[in-house]
């Protein structure tokens, strides 16, 4: 494919910017469009308005060489990329109302031999969904288009250097598409990419992130036994995992963040008999950061009756995971709230080294909260808690490994 294309990209986020500035760094002509004005005018003084690594330079000079605008509308283009949400609605079912508010805006641009590729994380046969609305509302393009699939497996605050590195699987509504598709994707990407259908590849990014989430099940729940049967559960997970062949990820507070917590539930929703161990691994995953919260709150009540004091107590982590900035959908946020809700006059340091402030929790630096604490909560193993030596006089619940 040539780059003298135009590109649409809908959806300027997490990864539709990314991907946005990174094809317009091959000097091809990008217009992104977002329904948040202040992002539009965002980027297009060439700035951004998500934290990502890297990603500030690529459209800063993108935006200057002019192969990147954005706008509040869509813009005819040869090729259209939606990269909106899709989040789920109250009873896990997921929307797509944003993919096909997107499409629709699209389906008065397009003209023979366009390409038109979701991105977004969709429920199985969405893109086929998607076939059918633009040719009931433009039939005289039928089979005159090229449809696919292709999700992303980006690391939010790797991104840049996975879009061009991760292989990607590229899934057409007929091989025509896909060659099209893949002739696209080789613009930008140097890992390899694999040819398949756009049912197979929506599957593939539901089937990536619910194994995980089952895998991670599988260690929250251990860490619950091993709990229970007063064994080390770091040390029983380092030994099993000696074994050649087995590898059993790390518990934790819960599983956050809004792609491994909710992946799973767009195969459940749809294939709520076949999905037993992946629907139960959500209500493990779920349960784990509730058993936490109760933890502490039952540690609490035994210092009280034991030392005949309320305790000082410090929640170490806010963030959805290791050493990021991100709270949102957060199991140590919810357990923080959990905690706030049962105060009576305990005194309670909150940590998050990786923000500044909090609207809500009013933040201590680490090792002051650490020193302070009668009872430390280890919720998230940021770093700098590693850096923290035992103290045999504390009362540590390491729900995350920080000693292990
Ligand atoms: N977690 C554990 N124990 C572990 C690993 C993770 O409790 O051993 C927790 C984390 O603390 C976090 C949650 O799981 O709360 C999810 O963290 P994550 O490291 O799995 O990753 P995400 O959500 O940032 O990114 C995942 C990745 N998917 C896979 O690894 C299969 C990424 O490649 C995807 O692109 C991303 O979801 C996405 O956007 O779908």
């Amino acid at each position: 494919m040539n780059k003298n294309i135009t590109v649409c990209t809908l959806g300027l986020g997490y990864i539709g910017l990314p991907t946005s500035a990174l094809v317009a760094s091959k000097g091809v002509k990008v217009c992104g469009v977002d329904v948040n004005e202040s992002v539009v005018d965002t980027i297009n003084s060439g700035k951004i308005h998500i934290v990502e690594p890297d990603l500030n330079l690529y459209v800063t000079k993108a935006v200057e060489a002019g192969n990147l605008k954005a706008f509040m509308e869509v813009q005819s283009a040869d090729v259209y990329l939606v990269v909106v949400p899709t989040p789920f609605k109250n009873n896990h079912e997921p929307d797509i109302s944003y993919v096909e508010a997107a499409t629709r805006n699209i389906i008065p641009h397009l003209k023979p031999n366009d390409l038109y590729i979701i991105e977004s994380t969709s429920p199985v046969g969405t893109t086929e969904k998607m076939r059918s609305i633009i040719y009931h509302e433009r039939p005289e393009l039928k089979d005159k288009l090229f449809m696919a699939y292709c999700p992303e497996r980006v690391l939010p605050g790797n991104v840049m250097y996975e879009l061009v590195e991760n292989d990607r699987v590229i899934g057409g509504i007929d091989s025509r598409s896909t060659e099209k598709a893949m002739e696209f994707y080789s613009l930008f990407v140097k890992g390899k990419l694999h040819p398949t259908n756009s049912r197979t590849a929506e599957m593939c990014k539901l089937t990536e992130n619910a194994s995980r989430d089952v895998q991670i099940a599988f260690a929250n729940e251990l860490s619950l036994i091993c709990d229970k049967a007063e064994i080390n559960v770091w040390e029983l997970i380092e030994l099993a995992n000696k074994h050649p062949r087995v590898n059993i990820l790390q518990p934790g507070c819960g599983v956050g963040g809004h792609c491994i917590a909710v992946d799973p539930y767009f195969i459940v929703s749809d294939y709520p008999r076949e999905s037993q161990i992946i629907g139960k691994a959500r209500e493990t995953n779920n349960y784990k950061a509730f058993w936490v919260a109760e933890k502490i709150q039952n540690t609490i009540k035994s210092f009280q009756l034991t030392r005949g004091r309320s305790p000082q107590l410090a929640i170490m982590g806010l963030a959805f995971k290791p050493n990021i900035d991100d709270l949102r959908e957060s199991p140590a946020k919810y357990i923080a709230q959990r905690v706030i809700q049962n105060l009576n006059d305990e005194v309670v340091f909150f940590v998050e080294p990786n923000i500044e402030s909090h609207q809500v929790f009013k933040l201590t630096e680490y090792k002051t909260a650490y020193e302070q604490a009668d009872i430390v909560a280890f919720l998230v193993a940021h770093d700098e808690f590693k850096t923290l030596k035992y103290d045999d006089n504390k009362v540590i619940l390491d729900f995350c490994g920080i000693f292990k």
